[in-house]
């Protein structure tokens, strides 16, 4: 079933008009109507179970936005970070701290996801046909197993209020042609091995997650855009609680940022209609557990 989500009104900006929202982003473009530049800006909502909750999560934009950075800057390839453009419209600074400047790409209408271990749409989906995305993988694997080599499984982007439909490699050339295709799945394939590896470095598992790419009018090059690597884009695991088999499997998978939220709501709602406003404390533990992953991740190399 599609259900049209109505969004509270974002800010207004000086200087931008928004365009856009996604359940936890909002899009803006420059009042001058120069359209090589963009704005991207993560707000403090938080959404499970396909709502959007109340109350905010305070600090959760600034937070993903600092971990996007991070990534992006140990990412070998080209952003779209347009900070250091010369001709870059001014960032209002209600929102310097939650927002990125960006250059404005034609985007491809592939959602590039790679998957190091299996679960939710990709186990459920091996489950009922021993494949995912048209990747045949082996007999026996339960929800969570590592996956011996990571696998690119990407999706076609729904419009708001749609759940992306997994497709195959065959399927996403169709959409973007062979050419590009391949060069979606090669970089994906690639920024997710050096990620999955620096995160292990760190005791964190990185499990999947879903990268956007887009190409630059003007250059014709291929760039990376969107968030980065984060909690909202990509399922990460805590290794020390992942590997301790005298645990509920639940708990092995908890994910790093949402686990809090789902477990409160799936005790106190039958998940009809409106979910409850959630209490100030699993506010405020969801910030931390937030917060964690972005400390564990840029803590100083462990010895
Ligand atoms: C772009 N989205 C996702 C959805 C948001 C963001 N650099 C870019 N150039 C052109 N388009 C986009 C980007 C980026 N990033 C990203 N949609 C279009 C999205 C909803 C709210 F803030």
């Amino acid at each position: 079933m599609v259900r049209v989500t109505t969004l509270p009104t974002p800010p207004q900006l000086p200087g931008w008009r928004h365009t856009y929202s996604g359940k936890v982003r909002d899009l803006y473009v420059p009042e001058s109507g120069d359209e090589r530049f963009l704005l991207v800006v993560a707000s403090n909502r938080i959404s499970a179970f396909d709502h959007v909750l109340d109350p905010e999560i305070p600090g959760k934009g600034a937070l993903l936005t600092t971990l996007s950075r991070w990534w992006f800057d140990r990412i070998d390839m080209p952003n779209h970070l347009a900070d250091d453009h010369p001709e870059a419209p001014e960032v209002p600074a209600s929102v310097a701290d939650r927002a990125m400047l960006t250059r404005r790409l034609e985007m491809y209408p592939v959602e590039c996801v790679v998957r190091g271990a299996l679960t939710g749409s990709g186990f459920a989906e091996y489950s009922s046909t021993g494949a995912v995305c048209g990747i045949e993988l082996p007999g026996g694997i339960t929800d969570g197993d590592q996956l011996d080599a990571p696998i690119y499984t990407p999706a076609y982007k729904a419009p708001l209020g749609e759940h992306d439909e997994n497709i195959t490699f065959e399927r996403s050339a169709e959409l973007v042609g062979s050419v590009v295709a391949e060069q979606l799945r090669a970089a994906s394939l690639e920024i997710f091995t050096r990620a999955r590896d620096l995160a292990a470095a760190h005791g964190v598992i990185l499990a999947d997650t879903k990268f956007e790419f887009g190409r630059d009018p003007s250059t014709g090059e291929l760039v990376l855009a969107d968030e980065v690597l984060t909690s909202d884009s990509s399922r990460y695991w805590d290794a020390a609680a992942y590997l301790d088999a005298s645990l509920p499997r639940a708990e092995r998978l908890a994910s790093f940022d949402k686990q809090i939220v789902r477990d409160w709501l799936a005790a106190n709602w039958d998940r009809q209609g409106t979910p409850p406003t959630l209490p100030e404390e699993i506010v405020a533990r969801t910030y931390d557990r937030y917060a964690e992953l972005l400390q564990r991740l840029t803590a100083a190399d462990p010895a």
